[in-house]
């Protein structure tokens, strides 16, 4: 397919698929914006229940298209502005769920894609790499953010400086992932994972994100306060009824259907 972006929606799960595989899905403008609105249209749809994003071929994401950097007319800054801080910060503010089903390598902005899902599934064939200062660049896309939070100061700047090469053992143990499943049932693997989380309570979920979110920049008193409105939503919220009423029927709840 010539779509650089593909999508399937299956089971409550939307799938993207970054698909310029002969480059290890390296990121160019028209992959960066479409990935962009294909989450903002998933936030409007409710048969969107739990987001997916992987990569076709043997990579995740090899960062941004070299080839592409020269060639263009706007300033790194703008260009960053422009593309991936619009997609890093809709993911984080996409109250659903965002799996990254990291099948393969990824690299510099990739690498900060695969740290920016709220769940991050790694297959056993995956190498990260805080490739930046390879080509005297900085981290960004959210990695100077979100790398220090996982694993320390000290440790995200040893990984940047060096852009030494993380398999998946050692990315578990950093935590830069949940789980790790065998390369060879990956994509099995993760859509089962998706689709049990696809029946969990997504809006309570999203309520969860959010709330979560706001904390990491938030004092206690303020994420009280932010935990009390969400409490308040999530109540009232027909996800809610259903708990309850599976609890006191002893039944599991049917989330999907409320
Ligand atoms: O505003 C801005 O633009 C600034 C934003 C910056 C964000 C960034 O992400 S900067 C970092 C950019 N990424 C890199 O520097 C990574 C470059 N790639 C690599 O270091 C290696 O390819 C990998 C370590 C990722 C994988 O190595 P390996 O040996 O598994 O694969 P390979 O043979 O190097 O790559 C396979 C093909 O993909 C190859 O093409 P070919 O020779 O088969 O025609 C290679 O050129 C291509 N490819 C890989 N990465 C990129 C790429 N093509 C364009 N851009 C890439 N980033």
């Amino acid at each position: 397919s010539d779509q650089v972006v593909l999508k399937a929606l299956e089971h409550g799960v939307l799938t993207l698929t970054l698909n310029r595989p002969d480059k290890l899905n390296a990121a160019n403008d028209a992959l960066l914006l479409g990935l962009t609105g294909a989450l903002r249209e998933a936030a409007d749809d409710s048969a969107v229940r739990v987001v997916v994003i992987t990569g076709a071929g043997r990579g995740f994401c090899a960062g941004q298209d070299l080839g592409e950097v020269g060639a263009r007319e706007m300033g790194f800054a703008e260009h960053l502005r422009h593309t991936y801080n619009p997609l890093i910060s809709t993911m984080r503010a996409l109250e659903k769920p965002v799996i990254t089903a990291v099948n393969g390598v990824a690299a510099g902005a990739g690498a900060s894609l695969a740290l920016a899902g709220d769940i991050r599934l790694w297959s056993s064939a995956v190498t990260f790499i805080e490739v930046f200062s390879n080509i005297a660049l900085v981290p960004d896309s959210g990695s100077t953010w979100m790398l220090p939070r996982l694993v320390g100061y000290h440790k995200a700047f040893e990984l940047m400086a060096l852009a030494e090469r993380v398999n998946a053992e050692e990315g578990l143990r950093l935590g830069l992932c949940e789980r790790v499943f065998p390369a060879e049932t990956f994509a099995e693997d993760v859509r089962a994972y998706a689709e049990q989380l696809a029946a969990r309570p997504v809006r309570a979920l999203g309520l969860t994100k959010r709330a979560l979110n706001q904390a990491l920049s938030s004092t206690l008193d303020e994420a009280l306060e932010n935990e009390a409105q969400a409490q308040q939503r999530a109540g009232e919220d027909p996800e809610h009824r259903e708990g309850l009423a599976a609890f006191k029927e002893k039944r599991s709840a049917r989330f999907k259907d409320v």
